[in-house]
């Protein structure tokens, strides 16, 4: 086993989790310091340390990346898009403020060897080509959480000039998953559709039947993460974000997906807020520099997800079929 000491960041989420999972599957559990603001609940995340942490706390992030001796960081505490929507302020606090806190503990403890950074689709906007939409165009993003998603990105690239801190990051598009559900995003309807078709066959969705957006099953998102953080730093050619695909659905399509399991599904739409932050996001993704830089490719489309994530959600409510 490689040796290795993380400190994970907004642990308790719907990413933390999983990638805590899968860290301490592959570094050891002592070896993997899970953080976030809120205590753990997950089985997951119970078999190994952590420390209650605000990441605007810089001063409490350089004390424990000492403390353990940490080596890698993976700093994933934000403030999603629809809540951010909410509390704009806090989600600028949270997720810039509060990246440049861990920047800045990171260079003020001198140690760590690499630094993950998800940003977002969201970085994108109105004035951003919808299809295949390039790694290099315009980033007119319209929510504070995909400013401030843009903002992090061209600071981990500053920081990766003039501090030299090997910081590598993927912009992913919607994560859908079984473990954990979503804390608060525009595309958490295609988790939450899911588990309404086991518990009660009819979901109304908050898109519309034709919002378009770019998505990808947990999976793959484990799969790109740790691809990225394994590649040689000769490989990395974005310094800012990697652009990352997988498929591309609408709500209309993960109905039918999922009436290929459940014939008598039904679904309605009662478009809200989140129709409008859905409708400045890519349909779709052009993800070919990191296809060639490192050699992404997804396993998963929607209908090997749907099969899967069906499968998974019946297990958790013990639905039998
Ligand atoms: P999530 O909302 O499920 O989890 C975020 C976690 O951050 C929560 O556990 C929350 O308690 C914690 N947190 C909030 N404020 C904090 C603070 N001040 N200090 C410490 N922790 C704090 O989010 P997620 O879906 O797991 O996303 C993880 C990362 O991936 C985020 O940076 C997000 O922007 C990015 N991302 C996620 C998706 C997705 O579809 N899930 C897509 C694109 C990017
Ligand atoms: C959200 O909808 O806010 C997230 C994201 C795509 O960044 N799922």
């Amino acid at each position: 086993m490689i040796s290795e000491t993380i400190l994970v960041t907004g642990a308790c989420g719907q990413l933390g989790t999983e990638i805590v999972t899968e860290l301490r599957k592959r570094y050891g559990s002592s070896s993997v310091i899970a953080t976030d603001v809120v205590r753990p609940t997950h089985q997951g995340l119970l078999d190994g340390p952590f420390e209650l942490l605000d990441i605007t706390n810089q001063a409490q992030l350089v004390a424990l990346l000492s403390k353990y001796r940490v080596t890698q960081l993976y700093h994933l505490a934000a403030i999603l898009s629809a809540k951010g929507e909410q509390d704009p302020k806090l989600a600028w606090h949270v997720n810039f403020t509060g990246y440049i806190a861990v920047l800045d503990a990171a260079v003020a403890y001198g140690k760590i060897a690499k630094l993950y950074f998800p940003s977002s689709i969201a970085v994108f906007g109105n004035d951003t080509p919808k299809q295949n939409t390039p790694q290099q165009t315009v980033t007119d993003a319209n929510t504070v959480y995909g400013i401030s998603k843009f903002a992090g990105e061209r600071f981990s690239a500053y920081y990766y000039k003039h501090h030299g801190l090997d910081i590598r990051s993927l912009r992913y598009p919607g994560i859908i998953s079984h473990s954990t559900m979503p804390g608060g995003g525009t595309t958490d309807y295609a988790v939450h559709i899911y588990h309404e078709a086991v518990l009660k066959g009819r979901y109304t969705s908050f898109l519309s039947a034709d919002t378009y957006l770019p998505m990808m099953y947990m999976p793959d998102a484990l799969k790109a993460t740790f691809a990225l953080m394994d590649a040689e730093a000769i490989q990395i050619t974005e310094r800012g974000s990697y652009n990352l695909g997988a498929m591309s659905f609408c709500p209309e399509d993960v109905a039918k997906a999922i009436r290929v399991h459940i014939p008598e599904f039904e679904i309605d739409y009662a478009p809200d807020s989140r129709q409008q932050i859905a409708d400045t996001w890519p349909q779709s993704i052009d993800d070919s520099v990191a296809r060639a830089d490192w050699g992404w490719k997804p396993d998963y489309d929607l209908s090997a997800m749907t099969a899967d994530m069906l499968h998974h959600v019946r297990e958790r409510y013990l639905v039998t079929v």
